[in-house]
């Protein structure tokens, strides 16, 4: 049985666990704090895979950023990761087989392959993180473009009129929106306009300190404001579903992310069947949680 070291990279923590070729974990899931610079990133990854290179055959990573055809390195990315970090050459970590993918691709390949979207040839995994990633499988393959980047639904703007600017500069992306962070950036900004804030059992908090555990917590807690600031936030959500549905035309669509248990996924998915000119999707919440990335980049390493 074959294995790999994979490691799930984002911008505040990496993971990495010892996984085998049927996506089973050989040790437990690890977890330490993304180091600040790109090459303090690279050293961190570099012995990790010396640490284990006798017990493994490929170095798996799943990495936030869009990844070249040949999944070395990263070609480009939001500020959300370090600078320097798309210059790094991954295939340098280790002498065996280093594989890269996008984490929400990898994700994607591990839901279709063991997951929420097992049997669907055609889906698609929305992560919902502090940036918004997706992977689309179609015709049981994975939507890779010209350059390996395709998909990076995150950037799709649903505004064209300048209203918010997001992490990577640019204005009305969707992860601006309907990210982990969007909701952070709605409950502030919902705060100053809402009159139900001055009810709310965040009323005493100062505004640019209110997070997204917050409003969960308010959901959790029947908050009146809170549940407005999520149902806006869900709103944001469905117009880039209905998109990612009448583009691509999924049998389902798997929605990854601590968020995901508060959505009513049937009020979701006959909202965006009502909307779409494509026929009816399912839309499910991801089995694998947060770890599908780590599965899938080993599943794909050891393909
Ligand atoms: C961003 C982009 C994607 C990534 C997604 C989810 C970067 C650094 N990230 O849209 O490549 O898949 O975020 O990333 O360019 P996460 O950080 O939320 O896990």
């Amino acid at each position: 049985m074959k294995k790999a070291l994979s490691i799930d990279i984002g911008g505040t923590k990496i993971c990495y666990a010892i996984i085998d070729e049927n996506g089973e974990y050989l040790t437990a899931p690890q977890k330490v704090s993304t180091p600040k610079s790109a090459e303090e990133i690279f050293s961190l990854l570099s012995s990790l895979a010396s640490e284990y290179d006798e017990q493994i055959d490929a170095v798996a990573m799943a990495t936030a950023g869009a990844v070249n055809r040949d999944n070395t390195r990263v070609v480009s990315s939001t500020p959300n990761l370090p600078s320097g970090y798309n210059a790094l050459d991954f295939s340098k970590i280790s002498s065996k087989k280093v594989f890269v993918e996008n984490d929400a691709n990898a994700a994607a390949w591990a839901e279709y392959k063991l997951g929420a979207a097992k049997g669907c040839d055609y889906s698609i995994v929305v992560t919902l993180g502090t940036g918004i990633g997706s992977g689309v499988i179609n015709n049981g393959a994975l939507i890779r473009g010209k350059s390996g980047a395709a998909v990076e639904c995150g950037s799709m703007k649903i505004f064209a009129d300048k209203r918010q600017k997001c992490t990577c500069g640019r204005y009305d992306c969707w992860e601006a929106y309907a990210s982990g962070t969007g909701l952070r950036r709605c409950v502030q900004s919902m705060a100053l306009s809402e009159p139900e804030f001055s009810t709310s059992m965040f009323k005493d908090k100062n505004i640019e300190d209110l997070t997204t555990y917050d409003v969960i917590d308010g959901v959790r807690a029947d908050d009146a404001f809170c549940k407005k600031v999520f149902a806006q936030w869900l709103e944001y959500l469905y117009v880039g579903v209905v998109n990612l549905v009448d583009i691509f035309d999924p049998q389902c669509i798997v929605l990854s992310g601590g968020m995901g248990e508060f959505i009513d996924v049937e009020q979701l998915e006959n909202r965006v069947n009502a909307e779409i000119v494509v026929q009816p999707v399912k839309i499910r919440l991801a089995k694998m949680k947060n770890n599908a990335g780590m599965i899938g980049a080993a599943l794909l390493a050891l393909k």
